[in-house]
Formats: C-alpha cells, structure tokens, sequence
C-alpha cells in the first residue's frame, strides 16, 4: 500500500512539501553545494578545531574548485566534539545560539548540539519535506511518542509537524496505555516514534482487547534505530497503516537529513543541506554505489554548530538513481549496521563502556560481564550478566536481590535503559585473549 495523494491547499504538489528545493535538476543542485561548500569552508574557520587543521593543511575556500575538494577537507569525529565539550564547535556567537540538545556519549555525559533560530527554521523545514512526502497533510493531527528533551526526536519533529500545518499532540515517550487513549480520543491520523515502539503499541492496544487496526492512525513517521523490511510489514499489517523510514543523528541536526517518499526504494537525502559520503571505513576511500560503506557527513548551512565530515560510524549503501517521485537526490539504504560498539535499545543509545561503568560503580562487581540483547517479542531486552567477587557470592536471595537491584538502578542512572540483571559465580564469564566481545546482539537488525 503506497501513501495516497490527498486533496490540501498544496494541491499542485500534494507529496512533495518544497518542490522547488526537492526536485532541483541534478546540475543546479551541485552548482548550489558547491557555493555552500566554498561558504562553510570559510564559516568553519571561526572554530579552533577547523582552524588549526585547516592551517596545517593550508585549506581555505580558495581551496574548493569542485566537490571533490570535499576530499581534501579533514573528519571530524565523535571523540573530537567530545575532546572540545561543552560548546568548543560553536562557529557563532553564543548569544546566537536559540537552543541546545544532547546526544549520549560513551560515558554517560551528552556531546551538546547548538542550533541559531536559523538552524531551527531549517531543522522543522526539513522535517516537513519527510512528513508530507510519507503522507502528512495540514489536516491531521499527528502523535508525537518520541521523548521529548535533550534527544532530538521530540522536539525535532513536533515542530515540523506544526511547519506543515498539521494539529500535533505532544504525547512524549511510554505509557502506552494512555498513547492509546488519547490516539482514540483525538483522533490521530500520523504516529512518530520508534518502529519497535509502534509495535508496543499494537501490543498495548491487544492487551486493551482493541484491534490495533481499527486505532484511527494511517500513517506512521519511524526512526531514531535500526529496522527492517520485515519490520515494517509487520507494523503496516498490525496497525494497518503506511509505515515511512527517516534517519538523522543529533550531531548532524537530527531527524529530517534523509526520509523516504511514497517510492519506498531508499530515504533521500536532504542533498542540498547536506553532503553526504560512503567510504570504506578502514580505507576512508569511497566505496562504489550500492556497496555498504560508512556514511559520512559535512552539513552545508547548519549555522550554530556546522559539522565537516563528520563520521556517523552507521553504515549504509547509496543510490544515486533518479526516483519514480521526481526528486533527484541521492538515497540511503536503511542503517545496516555500526562501524562502533553503540546499542540501540528502544531508540536509546547505548555504549558497552556505560554499563561498565555503572557495574564498577557497585561494590563486590568485577569487571568480568556479558550483554545480552534480544527482542523475544516487539521490544529490546538487556540482560546484564555480570560476575561478582567471591566474597559476595552469597546463599541469601535477598542479598543477591539487593544486588542485582543496586546493579540495575545504576545502569539505569549511567545508560538510561532497564536492564536485567543475572549474577554469576566467579569465573563463570568467558575470558578472551584478544578483544573481549561482551555484547551478544541476537537481534536480527539487517535487510
Ligand atoms: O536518533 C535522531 C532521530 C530521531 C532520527 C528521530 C530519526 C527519528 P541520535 O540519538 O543522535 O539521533 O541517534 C543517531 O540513531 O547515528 C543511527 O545509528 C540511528 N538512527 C537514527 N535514525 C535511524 C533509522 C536520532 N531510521 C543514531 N534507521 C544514528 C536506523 C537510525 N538507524
């Protein structure tokens, strides 16, 4: 079931929001990146971080003659922003600066994203090219059950909801009951959040004794965490609705960089916002289209906090086919993979390092654990298992309740997921030569 056109004051192009912007002839559209390149090559100077490297390089806008100039410009990584914390990649000054939100970080501590009111026009223009595209329309009313606060997922797209015209509920994450209710009560046409929250939901909706398919939703805005084909059939026949991918990370902007159109073949990327590359991750050299590399990103007029090449470290596979849909822009497979250790769990990002942490925070732990995850059902569940010192090996359950409790609540304070927590003997967890694998994913998260 493809999105179907409807009748909206954007009569001329009812799935396109910006046709102007999406549907630029491929020419005008380089000509454009390459006058933006040449302009944030020359904003970016204003950050130490650029400046120094560009200096070394000799690297000025002089430098950019064509896009593959992009080439010659320096990454940047997750490790550098958190090296310049708090706000050392602001490239405007601080008064400008109109909001902040966070990403998680391996240690418990967010790297901070800036955003001027530009960035923020921006941010919800972007967001509206996705929704109309996967079928919002000025006179819905769309559920937004993503959380709402330093994630960008909340805010990210309430706002591009309002930017399209449609009523938007700002609902936040959990509780699933009452996401039902109100979806019932109000009406709402368009769902935004997880994929595996949407499957929650038609879990919770069972559990009512209702029929998720008779909920008055039609279309479902999903991403923030890895999915696939065989997910969104599952969610599209349970809630019986047509189910759209968009992808987007904090550093970048957040959600709104890429999303799918009624073709469904690839989430087109906001080309003429951002540059976007797929290299070898070991290489750094592009690998050729429809081979899976890891994405790479420069953001052309982000103003607050611009980002060259920065490492995303999700790897995916680019189409540079035109689409049945009349926009030219590249396309992005969906996520495949991580070229890092970072889990997500229920749309939370989630590092190996973190749980470590909040074991070694408890007393009587040793640094000797296994994660577990699986998805028996629609969501993700962590079991924790973690070895304790002898010492504290004890017959008393309740102790060992206690402890695993004590466990428990810290990964929840460090990483911000619940995780299950099993107490093993000493020397019970394999010990490894080389590189210790303590994560064992079980979840089948590839196309
Ligand atoms: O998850 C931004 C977002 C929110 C996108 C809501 C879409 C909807 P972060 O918390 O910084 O930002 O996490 C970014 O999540 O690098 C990917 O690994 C993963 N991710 C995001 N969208 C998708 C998707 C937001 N559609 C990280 N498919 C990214 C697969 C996704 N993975």
């Amino acid at each position: 079931m493809l999105a179907q056109p409807h009748q909206t004051h954007r009569q001329q192009d009812p799935l396109i929001w910006d046709r102007e912007a999406e549907t630029r002839p491929r020419e005008a559209l380089e000509a454009l990146q390459l006058e933006r390149l040449r302009d944030l090559v020359a904003r970016v100077a204003r950050v130490p971080f650029y400046r120094d490297r560009f200096a070394r390089q000799a690297i000025g806008p002089h430098s950019i003659h064509s896009l593959a100039d992009l080439r010659r410009l320096p990454f940047t990584t997750k490790d550098d922003l958190r090296a310049q914390h708090p706000l050392g990649f602001l490239a405007v000054p601080r008064g400008q600066v109109a909001r902040i939100h966070g990403s998680s970080g391996t240690t418990g501590r967010p790297t901070f994203v800036a955003y001027t009111k530009g960035d923020l026009a921006l941010w919800s223009n972007l967001c509206a090219r996705f929704l109309v595209a996967g079928g919002l329309r000025p006179e819905h009313t769309a559920q937004v059950a993503f959380g709402y606060g330093l994630f960008t997922g909340g805010f990210g797209l309430h706002y591009g909801i309002e930017r399209v015209g449609a009523a938007v509920i700002p609902v936040s994450a959990g509780n699933t009951r009452r996401q039902i209710e109100i979806m019932r009560d109000l009406g709402s046409d368009a769902l935004i959040c997880t994929p595996s929250y949407a499957l929650t939901i038609a879990d919770g909706a069972r559990e009512l004794g209702l029929d998720p398919r008779a909920l008055p939703i039609r279309y479902g805005f999903f991403g923030g965490e890895p999915w696939t084909e065989d997910m969104r059939r599952e969610i599209e026949d349970q809630l019986d609705i047509v189910a759209t991918n968009n992808y987007g990370l904090s550093e970048v902007i957040g959600p709104g960089v890429s999303g799918e159109c009624p073709a469904r073949a690839g989430m087109h990327i906001q080309e003429d916002h951002f540059l976007v590359e797929c290299l070898d991750p070991e290489t750094l050299e592009p690998v050729p289209d429809g081979e899976p590399g890891e994405l790479v990103i420069t953001t052309l007029t982000r103003e607050a906090m611009p980002m060259v090449r920065y490492r995303t470290r999700d790897i995916a596979r680019l189409d540079r086919a035109p689409c049945a849909c009349g926009r030219q822009t590249l396309r992005m497979s969906r996520v495949t993979g991580r070229t890092d250790d970072m889990l997500i769990i229920r749309g939370v990002n989630v590092f190996p390092s973190q749980i470590e942490e909040a074991l070694l925070r408890v007393e009587g732990t040793t640094p000797h654990y296994l994660i577990e995850v699986a998805r028996p059902g629609t969501l993700d569940e962590v079991h924790v298992k973690v070895e304790i010192r002898p010492e504290l090996f004890s017959d008393r359950m309740d102790r060992m309740q206690a402890l695993c409790e004590r466990i428990s609540r810290e990964i929840q304070t460090v990483a911000g997921i619940r995780a299950h927590v099993d107490l093993v003997e000493p020397q019970h967890i394999e010990r490894f030569v080389g590189k210790a694998k303590r994560v064992h994913d079980r979840r089948n998260l590839t196309d």
